[in-house]
Parts: structure tokens; C-alpha cells; sequence
């Protein structure tokens, strides 16, 4: 059986990825239909090396489509309850609806059973989010996880293609002794890093911070377990990396828990400290693996752990787990349309 596939945010960062990712999964694609803004639209982008011209959503798109990607932005709000309307299941990147209790947010390594009690809409986390979780899994699945303590050191391609453009264009201009200009992040971002991503909410904790905490207890369907985040953008082209302090429990062994992340679908450890080996968004890009190196027992405490987790946010963190959501959705059997 093959499905009628609609991307909407075709032609973004993700959008791109996602044709990609289909193409490389060989989704059971019948039509793939890419769909844009009006400033996209008439853009012509391939799929299994045929053309397909760039069309404007309208609520009429979703027409006959079975799965509906949306890559992100307001696109969501404004289409994705008409897309239900006409029978498609959405696997949404935004954060519209990732806290609706009614929505289930899915990380396929993590909690692929929950995309089974969907009413349309699947949510797919935010980037850091992901392959946060996809770490932790192991961890609390042995030991259960009391507290997290995670930092961010997020690329410049978490905001788009305009933070790929802005990171080369600034970095051009400050080799240049040119005068930079900030226009998607708050501040000068080439040779620079900035701990504000999002915008501030309370306790003067960041959007992404925010996220961070509340997504994963909803993943990991544990709202006891502590986290608390400080994100930074960096400038680095692709790969997110997170540095993450771990208490649990029980008390796991930094081999143990080797073992354990290492034994995980998804995760490729790299960690040899005397070969020089860790994760780092110099290797980790265009792969869908979560790489995670710099085991070690946090022996502050009793029971910590610190791990370096790295992996490519355009991929793991938002095409790749949202393609892994739809093949969930044929495999479960629960598309709209029988
Ligand atoms: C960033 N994590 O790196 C953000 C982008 O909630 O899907 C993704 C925002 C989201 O800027």
C-alpha cells in the first residue's frame, strides 16, 4: 500500500530534509505534494529525480492526502485542523500543539506506542528536546532518572536557512572588518555564542529552556522527573550538542551505562577518551544517530552521571523523527483513511 504524502514548508531547512529523508527511507510515497507560502510557491524541487513545482497551501491541499508534514511555523495553526478536516494525519515540527493534552508528542525510540490513541494531529518535540530524550531513555528505563541538568550548544540551522545565511554572512563581514548587522539571532552570532534562544517567559527561563522541561516529561510520561536547561546558540552550521548532568536512583556505572546507551536503537556511542574519540557536529551531521560520548560517574553526588550528546537537529531532531513518526503511523495501521 502507498500514501499520498503533503509537505507543507517545503522549501525550508526541514522541508528540504524531508524530501530527502522519504526519498532515502523509500516511504511508501503514491503522490508527494509540496506545498509553501506564496513567496515559495512556483519554486521547482525533486523527489525520486522528478520535478515537483512548489504549490500555495490552501486548506484545499490536503485534499485526497493521506499524511500531512508540516516542517514548522505558523503554517500549522492556521492549516493543520483543515488537513484533519480532510482526512490526513498530521505529524506537526511546530510547537502549536505539542501540550495539548490531546495530541501525542513521539519520539519513535522513546514512546512509539502513544501515536496509537491520535485524533489527527501527532506532534513531533523540538530538536534539543529529541535527542535529549532519546539519551535519557536508557538511563531511567535502568535506573530511573530523579534530575537532569542540561546545557545547549545549538546551531545556527535551528532557526532556518535565514541562520545558516546570517552565520556566513556575518562571519564574511567580520573578516572583512565589515560592519555585522543582526537580523535573525539578538546579537552577533559569528564568532560569538548567545545564551537566549526564543523568547524569555517566566523566571526569566527561555522559551527553549521551557520546552526542554516540559516535553520531556511528556514523553518520557514522567512528570517527576526534574529538569532544568540553559540553551546557547552557537556558531556552528548543523548538529545540536548537550552537555547533561544525570541523577538517578540507583546508582549506575559510567560502563554500565556504556553499555546500556550503547545497546540502544538509535545511539551510536563514541567515547574514547585516550583515542581522542567523542561526539562532535563535525562528524554527527547528515546522520540520523544520537552520538553520545564523555561518559563519566559524576562523583559529586551519589548517584550522578555526565554524558556529551550530539546529533543533527535537521535530521534526528525534526525530518528524520517526524518520517520515523509516519512510518509508525502505516505500521500501527492508524492513518484516517483505512
Ligand atoms: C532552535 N530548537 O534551535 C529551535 C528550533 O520548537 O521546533 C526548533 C523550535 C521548535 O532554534
Amino acid at each position: 500500500k502507498h500514501f499520498n504524502v503533503v509537505i507543507v514548508g517545503a522549501t525550508g531547512a526541514v522541508g528540504q530534509e524531508l524530501i530527502k529523508v522519504l526519498e532515502e527511507r523509500n516511504f511508501p510515497v503514491k503522490e508527494l505534494k509540496l506545498c509553501a507560502t506564496s513567496r515559495s510557491a512556483g519554486k521547482v524541487l525533486f523527489f525520486r529525480g522528478r520535478p515537483h513545482t512548489v504549490e500555495v497551501t490552501t486548506p484545499d491541499s490536503f485534499e485526497g492526502m493521506d499524511i500531512a508534514l508540516f516542517a514548522g511555523g505558523a503554517a500549522s495553526k492556521e492549516f493543520g485542523p483543515a488537513a484533519v478536516e480532510r482526512g490526513a494525519v498530521v505529524v506537526d515540527n511546530s510547537s502549536t500543539f505539542r501540550m495539548d493534552p490531546a495530541v501525542p508528542l513521539i519520539v519513535p525510540e522513546v514512546n512509539p506506542e502513544d501515536v496509537k490513541w491520535h485524533k489527527g494531529i501527532i506532534a513531533n518535540p523540538n530538536c534539543s528536546t529529541i535527542l535529549l530524550v532519546v539519551a535519557l531513555k536508557p538511563i531511567h528505563d535502568a535506573a530511573r532518572i530523579k534530575r537532569v541538568v542540561v546545557a545547549t550548544y545549538q546551531a545556527v540551522s535551528g532557526a532556518g536557512r535565514e541562520g545558516i545565511d546570517e552565520l556566513t554572512a556575518q562571519t564574511k563581514a567580520v573578516l572583512e572588518q565589515r560592519e555585522v548587522k543582526p537580523e535573525v539571532f539578538p546579537y552577533q552570532i559569528a564568532f560569538n555564542l548567545i545564551p537566549h534562544i526564543d523568547v524569555f517567559m517566566d523566571l526569566d527561563y527561555t522559551k527553549e529552556e521551557w520546552k526542554m522541561v516540559k516535553e520531556t516529561q511528556k514523553i518520557m510520561h514522567d512528570e517527576s522527573i526534574a529538569v532544568t536547561a540553559t540553551t546557547v546558540r552557537v556558531p556552528v552550521y548543523r548538529s545540536h550538542s548537550e552537555a547533561v548532568n544525570i541523577e538517578t536512583e540507583r546508582k549506575i556505572t559510567a560502563a554500565e551505562a556504556r553499555r546500556l546507551l550503547g545497546e540502544f536503537p538509535g545511539i551510536v556511542v563514541m567515547d574514547d577518551p585516550a583515542g581522542k574519540k567523542y561526539p562532535m557536529p563535525l562528524f554527527t551531521s547528515h546522520r540520523d544517530e544520537v552520538f553520545v560520548g564523555r561518559i563519566r560517574e559524576d562523583n559529586s553526588i551519589p548517584n550522578g552521571l555526565n554524558i556529551w550528546v550530539v546529533a543533527d537537529q535537521i535530521r534526528k531532531g525534526a525530518a528524520t523523527n517526524a518520517v520515523q513518526i509516519a512510518e509508525l503511523v502505516v505500521k500501527y495501521g492508524c492513518l484516517a483513511r483505512g
